[in-house]
């Protein structure tokens, strides 16, 4: 057998299901060819082989390359003004109402060039990939009419391009209500499922379909006709639900299967059973939580009785959690949510490919599976949600190639 590259003197978190915690191999050795992982298990069974490179890791740790499984990361401005507002008592909901919030980042966004958003989205993916992140979901939802969330999303695909990341882009039109659209959000709504989602579609732009549902985005019932879109479209379906309020997003997008439903501080016993039912990811929001200064607690045993896979994202976005760090947002998963380290870590990779719809090729270790690692400086797997600032990481291996070299 002959494989491009051989890791050995490791110890593995596969975050499989083997019973052990972490899915750990201690002592283990993992063998990449063509873009995948041909061999993974106990150095000593290693079966004989030929390996074009081989590293030997000093007992580092090896995990799965990190998910980030929700992000608006392609945008224009920031929202640092508004954020000084909010600490002299502004509430987001005043804001938003107000014109601010969302649409002035609406506003930045449209004025700028794809090559600028490209940019300044590159600079940030840079940051998030130089923990580990070798997957990232990034959403449109600041240009709010055809040639904007065109724009937004093109520049998403580009970075996928031109970063050693794998990007998979979701349509969030229904996100807020564009100035144009004041006061016809049924309007905004057929034209997002007559015109954006019908294009984007075509032109491949979207691998999935989000939207905003709450007081001060759009209703359960606009949610659905968008939903009744996506899947005219046969493209699957995600949910900002019950972030600020119970609206029955979680019921509403479990009928649709939805991949995932995120935020969910508001919901209820209901929206879970159906998630459970269906199979939908609940995806955490620790860093909109911190931001917001949210009080209400995700119902997190909630989710564990009913067997929700639970993953944990950075919602990166100028408004409500512009923050650059995946390993920061599992220490927070920790201890504002009170996840387990190896849930907040099963949440970043393994629950957060399920949130994407990749479980059958990304987020574990195991052969077959896509060959995007990450090397770790530590000595136990509790420490990618212990430490809080500083960045463990040794190395990243993305589709069976080095992105950041070990040693
Ligand atoms: N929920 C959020 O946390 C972000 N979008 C959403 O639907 C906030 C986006 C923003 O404020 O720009
Ligand atoms: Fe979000």
């Amino acid at each position: 057998m002959t494989w491009d590259l051989l890791l050995t003197d490791c110890r593995a978190a596969t975050m499989s299901d083997s019973g052990q915690p972490y899915g750990a191999i201690e002592d283990a050795a993992i063998s990449l060819r063509g873009g995948k992982i041909a061999w993974i298990g106990r150095r000593g069974d290693l079966p004989a082989g030929e390996a074009r490179e081989t590293v030997r890791l000093g007992g580092r740790w090896v995990s799965p390359g990190l998910i980030d499984c929700h992000t608006h990361l392609v945008y224009g401005g920031d929202r640092a003004a508004e954020f000084e507002l909010r600490l002299k008592g502004t509430s987001y909901e005043e804001i938003a109402k107000a014109g601010g919030g969302i649409a002035s980042t609406v506003t930045a966004t449209r004025s700028a060039g794809i090559d600028e958003l490209a940019a300044s989205a590159s600079r940030r993916l840079n940051e998030l990939a130089s923990e580990g992140v070798t997957t990232i979901e990034i959403k449109s939802g600041y240009g709010l009419d055809l040639e904007n969330e065109r724009k937004q999303l093109a520049a998403a695909r580009r970075l996928g391009e031109i970063h050693p990341v794998a990007v998979r882009t979701t349509c969030l039109a229904a996100h807020a209500l564009p100035p144009e659209f004041a006061g016809d959000s049924d309007g905004y709504i057929t034209r997002v499922c007559d015109e954006i989602l019908p294009a984007l579609a075509r032109e491949k732009l979207a691998d999935a379909v989000d939207a905003f549902c709450e007081k001060i985005a759009f209703s359960p019932a606009q949610t659905r006709r968008v939903f009744e879109t996506a899947r005219r479209l046969g493209l699957p379906v995600k949910l900002h639900a019950e972030q600020l309020s119970d609206q029955g997003g979680a019921q509403l997008a479990s009928e649709f299967g939805a991949l995932s439903c995120d935020h969910l501080e508001y919901a209820s016993e209901t929206g879970i059973a159906a998630m459970a039912k269906s199979g939908t990811v609940a995806v955490l929001l620790p860093g909109a939580f911190y931001a917001l200064r949210e009080t209400k607690l995700p119902p997190i045993d909630g989710f564990r009785k009913a067997g929700v896979p639970i993953a944990v994202s950075t919602d990166h976005n100028p408004g409500t959690s512009p923050t650059l760090s995946l390993l920061l947002m599992l220490s927070m998963a920790t201890t504002f949510f009170r996840l387990t380290p190896e849930e907040a870590l099963l949440g970043a990779t393994r629950h957060a490919a399920k949130a994407l719809g990749l479980q059958a090729t990304h987020g574990q270790l195991r052969a077959g599976m896509a060959a995007d690692l990450a090397v770790w400086s530590i000595e136990r797997p509790a420490e990618l949600s212990y430490w809080f600032g500083g960045n463990p990481n040794a190395g990243i291996v993305q589709n069976g190639s080095w992105v950041k070299r070990c040693m």
